[in-house]
């Protein structure tokens, strides 16, 4: 396994493993390099569907998201897709994926399957490097804090998915998504402390109105967003993505129009978040 630093903050590039065929201790040491990076690109593939699917389950459990459609002909992955007459795209704002769930996902597997000629990357942001940017006393504050997190508004007829290819599946959906969780958590395996809020599934914090939330969250949003703490990947015919939703937030360009772009998503089975 050869390892590239992709950001100062965030993410590697991986070359020299097959994923259809790593198990056992190699797939042991790429999972810590996910959980300790946020996210790692994993070159030169060649991952079928099903080998998608049975690395997945190799890795733990798989989510399904009930209010993504799948298209792809297997239910367990969901098709993240931009035709070329689309103007919105999906993700294309920071965010990190099903925050508004009781025990969020732990990350995805994104593979290429069409890619535009240029443009279509996809950026991530370092959560704990975010949280170690904040002042002691910022820190001390966000430390009593929780946060409300729901997809409802996103999700529902009429949100921002009803513009993009989601939108047929969408419509007539009943919605209900909310969960509260620590404005700062420890990473699951690592134990490092991570800013848990952004800005597509946070609604307010615990107690405090939307108005008082959010010159707050703005100013956090800001840090999160900073580009000293970003990464881009870069994505080649044959890359592959692994991510943690905990470490990182990430956001998918929009900067392709008129070319079609088709991403296979496999959502990974997280494990309860606390402060
Ligand atoms: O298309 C991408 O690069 C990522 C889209 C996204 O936000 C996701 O799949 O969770
Ligand atoms: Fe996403």
């Amino acid at each position: 396994m050869n390892i590239t630093p992709l950001g100062a903050a965030v993410g590697v590039e991986i070359t020299g493993i097959q994923l259809a065929e790593l198990e056992g201790a190699a797939l042991d040491a790429l999972k810590m390099q996910v959980y300790e990076n946020g996210v790692a690109v994993i070159r030169d593939q060649e991952l079928s569907p099903d080998q998608h699917i049975a690395f997945a389950k190799r890795w733990g459990g798989i989510d399904v998201n009930p209010f993504f459609p799948t298209n792809s002909g297997w239910p367990e992955i969901a098709e993240v897709r931009k035709a070329e007459d689309q103007k919105d795209n999906i993700g294309g704002g920071w965010h990190t994926d099903h925050s508004f769930d009781q025990v969020p996902a732990m990350g995805s597997i994104l593979v290429a399957r069409e890619l535009p000629p240029v443009g279509g990357d996809t950026l991530f942001s370092s959560m704990g490097a975010a949280y170690d940017a904040l002042s002691v006393g910022l820190k001390q504050t966000l430390a009593g804090l929780n946060a409300v997190h729901s997809a409802d508004h996103i999700y529902q007829p009429g949100g921002y998915y009803s513009k993009t290819d989601l939108a047929d599946e969408m419509t007539g959906q009943e919605l209900s998504t909310r969960a509260v969780h620590p404005v700062v958590i420890r990473h699951p395996v690592t134990g490092r402390k991570l800013l848990y809020i952004n800005g597509a599934f946070t609604t307010h914090f615990e107690g405090w109105t939307r108005e008082e939330t959010l010159p707050l969250l703005r100013y956090l949003i800001e840090v999160g967003s900073r580009e000293q703490f970003q990464c881009c990947v870069q994505w080649e015919p044959g890359s592959v993505a692994i991510w943690d939703n905990r470490a990182t937030w990430h956001l998918a360009m929009n900067d392709y129009h008129g070319h079609r772009r088709v991403m296979h998503r496999i959502t990974l089975t997280g494990e309860p978040i606390a402060a």
